[in-house]
């Protein structure tokens, strides 16, 4: 079978090409063969074999037929590196390590010298570049549409236990991997006004800004088709004021291009300040635009008629971050095209459809509806129009219902809670324009219909569905953790790759001996690499022994890391009032970022870091419990510490993580999760078996309940010794060094409130993590629940989602 593991059909020529091009891109430089240049030369080198597969992918899709063209559009790709993944998609590894001259690094190394693209916040934009992979893979007509982002997600540092955000510079040295595209050059504009002329309205911005795409290449894996993420750069229409500079208005002359400039300066953190905002909706329209015009260009120039862009192509909305891209269509369609209303709304309706990715209240979007209305004047006309034709038919079907009606209005006329301004409501705008809205796990899609969106499912229960999330293989498995896909290839051959189910096999199999054995050699393997990153990074030493207990994600109160680390705390407790017991060694590893404007977040870290301090330094405790938070998490961080993974803490409160994907990682990785019945571990338990899953807690229903009934925390306090025990040495200051004001404003609200239920979920989370250890007692048997955890994640591949998306979401309207 091991003939199997490399794609068949690799183009004999490339396998000689990629070393001549990297050699002479070598040969070209001044400088001794470092890291850097290695890594530039074949960066550029396996750019352009990709650039060969991009025309060949233009010219096939041009000739379609049916097909319809997948468009994208997401404020967020997480792209993280390049490079492996190219030379995986060409397999061209090997040729790639012969090709590094004498005295450069090993090509491990070269790889690790590229910056991470993260121009997106976390779970969210690596969806989008999981989902890009299985674009070029499956073959998918497509395109990602999204923003250069000059600086993308910033670079956490740690100083004193604290957070520290540093400019992420990643395109500093420039990018070998961009394509930059001069033809592909649209006008954007903002502000200004509406004139009304024979019948036609006319949009007449105020300012205009050229969007200049720059397109970087997806390669596909097992095939030569790759996929497109075109990304927008705002230029001054007009690069320098010569009037203003031959005045001696230095500063006046640059004017337009800083204002261009600005609109691809940042990607906003997910909880975005108020002076942010205006910068952040130009953004979302620069986005819109250009994309939405790029795709009129490319349809008609293929010949398509006006009238059938939607059914020839898809709009995809990653969220409502791009959703005034139907407002923009129907702009074009009517005001460009001279379609009339019915016509535009049946294109934009047919093309539209939207995935909702949470339901906290607090992240869903909603514009000041002065601040739309003096930049996209025509826009807020068109949304006017949409809202009272769509308001019409809600009468029509509940008359008399003027309470559901202003539920479900477009416009909010002015709650208190935003200060009685009015609002335009991205959400509601995104479900009237599409023809398909979905959840992305089974739970959350429920809850979807249930509470968020309940009018809207009234009123059309066929628009909604569920497309549980995946990940792919390719980097998740093949690149990030090359022992587990040997074992795998070995024993179960290596169509897994293409066929994520192909993992079923593994099941019969797990309770092997050698199979666990090697299983078990593997992981220790991909512990020993982080342990030595963890050595470096921190200073701290590890036993590689040890049970490696992980939780790294965004840090969010509803993540619940908090919880996690009163659990650390109980355990520090119990160690040192029993030093003697015999103690499942731990390595607990934190890592994420905290939304720079959310304090309690960054609370958080800083309690990590203060009983990091004590725990880690106490004699009594010795290797038998290590705390350690590794900074800047990113996506090539975290294929160094998902495959090291023994135990994957998923343990937000029930109905709130919307699917999760890291929880997905994990598993395909082999590690145990302890988790909550919410978002896909309730799939991915049911898919390995109940009893493959550490499950704890309250479910959503319950959690909801407990919520109604008027929730008291102090009562579960009052009821758990152990909890009052991490709760009193915390408020009496153990972990403060000797600051006894330190923890207050973390620990209050927990007391009083406790919005997350962690004080509810404590002694059930408890209870789960000591059945962990009792397994990890017998080696054994965890490697053969850790290899039943693989061999169920076979439905978790982004392979499945987006043929699960191209036969629910995106198939061709019925004629
Ligand atoms: C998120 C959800 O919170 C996750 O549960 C989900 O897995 C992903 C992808 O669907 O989307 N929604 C969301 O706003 N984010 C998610 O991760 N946030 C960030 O990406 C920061």
């Amino acid at each position: 079978m091991t003939t199997a593991t490399r794609p068949a059909h690799r183009p004999a020529a490339q396998g000689r090409e990629l070393p001549a091009l990297a050699r002479r891109a070598l040969a070209q430089r001044s400088d001794a063969p470092s890291g850097d240049a290695c890594w530039t030369a074949l960066a550029s080198a396996a750019r352009e074999l990709l650039a060969e597969r991009w025309a060949a992918t233009q010219r096939a899709d041009a000739r379609r037929g049916r097909a319809r063209r997948v468009h994208y559009l997401s404020m967020e790709f997480l792209m993280g590196r390049a490079l492996g993944n190219a030379l995986q998609a060409l397999d061209l590894q090997d040729a790639a390590a012969a090709t590094l001259p004498a005295g450069a690094p090993p090509l491990g190394e070269v790889l690790e010298h590229e910056p991470d693209a993260a121009l997106g916040n976390g779970g969210l934009g690596r969806l989008a570049a999981c989902f890009l992979d299985s674009f070029a893979t499956l073959g998918l007509p497509s395109f990602g549409y999204g923003l250069r982002y000059r600086h993308g997600m910033f670079a956490q540092a740690i100083q004193d236990g604290r957070q520290i955000e540093r400019p992420d510079t990643w395109l500093e040295a420039g990018s070998p991997w961009e394509l930059p595209r001069p033809e592909l050059r649209y006008t954007v504009g903002f502000g200004g006004h509406v004139r009304f002329e024979g019948g036609q309205h006319r949009w007449e911005p105020a300012e205009t800004v050229a969007a200049q795409a720059i397109d970087f290449i997806v390669p596909g894996h097992g095939t030569e088709r790759v996929s497109t993420l075109r990304q927008w750069q705002a230029e001054a229409a007009q690069p320098i004021d010569l009037g203003a500079f031959s005045r001696g208005e230095h500063a006046q002359a640059g004017q337009q291009r800083l204002a261009a400039e600005r609109l691809n300066w940042v990607l906003y953190p997910d909880d975005s300040t108020p002076a942010g905002r205006e910068l952040r909706l130009r953004q979302e329209f620069l986005l819109v635009s250009a994309s939405l015009q790029d795709l009129l260009a490319r349809h008609l120039r293929e010949g398509g008629d006006i009238h059938h862009l939607g059914r020839a192509n898809v709009v995809h909305l990653n969220d409502t971050h791009p959703a005034l891209a139907p407002l923009e269509l129907m702009r074009l369609l009517l005001d460009e095209h001279g379609l009339d209303w019915d016509a535009a709304w049946q294109a934009t309706h047919q093309a539209t459809s939207y995935t909702n990715h949470t339901l906290m209240p607090e992240a869903l979007e909603t514009w000041p509806l002065d601040l739309v209305e003096r930049l996209l004047p025509r826009h807020l006309a068109i949304a006017y129009e949409i809202n009272h034709r769509f308001l019409d038919e809600v009468r029509a079907r509940f008359p008399g219902d003027e309470a559901r009606v202003a539920r479900m209005s477009l416009f909010d006329e002015g709650q208190s809670h935003h200060g009685g301004e009015r609002r335009l409501r991205m959400a509601a705008l995104a479900v009237v324009a599409s023809h398909k809205v979905n959840g992305v796990s089974a739970l959350h899609s429920q809850l979807m219909v249930d509470t968020l969106f309940a009018d809207y499912a009234q009123l059309w229960p066929e628009r909604f569905l569920n497309v549980t999330n995946g990940v792919t293989p390719r980097r998740w498995l093949v690149q990030a953790n090359p022992g587990l896909t040997a074992l795998l290839d070995k024993h179960i051959g290596a169509e897994w790759r293409q066929d994520l189910s192909a993992l079923g096999a593994l099941r019969a199999k797990a309770a092997g001996k050698r199979i666990g054995a090697e299983f078990l050699r593997v992981k220790r393997a991909a512990k020993a690499r982080l342990a030595e990153h963890i050595r470096d990074e921190l200073g701290i030493v590890v036993r590689e022994d040890a049970l490696f207990d992980v939780q790294v994600k965004r840090i969010h109160e509803y993540k619940r890391q908090l919880l996690n680390l009163l659990q650390v705390i109980a355990r520090y407790q119990a160690i040192i009032a029993d030093p003697g017991a015999d103690w499942v060694p731990r390595v607990v590893v934190f890592a994420g970022k905290a939304a720079s404007a959310y304090r309690a977040a960054k609370g958080v870290i800083a309690l990590i870091h203060d009983v990091a301090r004590v725990v880690n330094t106490d004699p009594r405790v010795g290797d038998r419990l290590k705390l350690v938070f590794l900074p800047n998490y990113s996506v090539s961080l975290a294929e160094v510490i998902i495959p090291a993974a023994d135990l994957s803490e998923q343990i937000s409160t029930a109905g709130t993580e919307a699917s999760g994907t890291g929880n997905m990682k994990f598993a395909l990785n082999g590690a145990l999760t302890v988790g909550t019945w919410d978002g896909a571990n309730i799939e991915m338990a049911q898919a390995m078996g109940e009893r493959e899953m550490f499950v704890f807690g309250l479910r959503a229903d319950e959690a909801a309940r407990i919520k109604a009934l008027g929730y008291d925390p102090r009562l579960y306090i009052e009821g758990s010794r152990v909890l009052q025990q991490v709760i009193d040495a915390i408020a009496h200051g153990s972990f403060a060094h000797g600051d006894p004001q330190r923890h207050r404003e973390l620990l209050q609200p927990l007391l009083q409130h406790d919005p997350y239920l962690l004080m509810a979920d404590f002694d059930s989370y408890l209870q789960a993590q000591a059945r962990a250890d009792a397994l990890w007692r017998d080696p054994a048997a965890w490697a053969a629940s850790a290899l039943r955890n693989i061999a169920g994640m076979g439905g978790f591949s982004s392979d499945r989602t987006i043929g699960d998306y191209l036969r629910e979401v995106w198939a061709p309207p019925a004629r």
